[in-house]
């Protein structure tokens, strides 16, 4: 099973945020961006909270093979994600 990609990526400009931005382009994925500002703690609101309980960037929401939603944080995991999921 297969479903459409939806990816939407949470960062900033930090050596751990551009990762993600990284990967997405070498792989030539499209994805929507939301920067998330430090200034404001953005990254500790409720609503991104429930993306990345740990409160920090990068994080990832995308439609998995079932169509469900999935959250991803850790930019390792992130990485691997992405390749398991779209590099055949
Ligand atoms: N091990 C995590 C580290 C994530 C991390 O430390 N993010 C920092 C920016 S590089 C952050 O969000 N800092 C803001 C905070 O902790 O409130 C990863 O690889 O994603």
């Amino acid at each position: 099973m297969s479903s459409e990609s939806n990816i939407h990526l949470y960062t900033t400009q930090t050596p751990n945020g551009i990762k993600i931005s990284i990967t997405l382009e070498e792989l030539g994925l499209p994805y929507k961006v939301t920067k998330i500002e430090f200034s404001k703690s953005t990254q500790k609101e409720p609503w991104f909270l429930e993306i990345n309980p740990n409160g920090r960037i990068p994080a990832l929401t995308d439609n998995f093979t079932d169509g469900k939603e999935i959250r991803l944080f850790e930019s390792g995991s992130m990485m691997q994600y992405l390749v398991d999921r779209y590099v055949h």
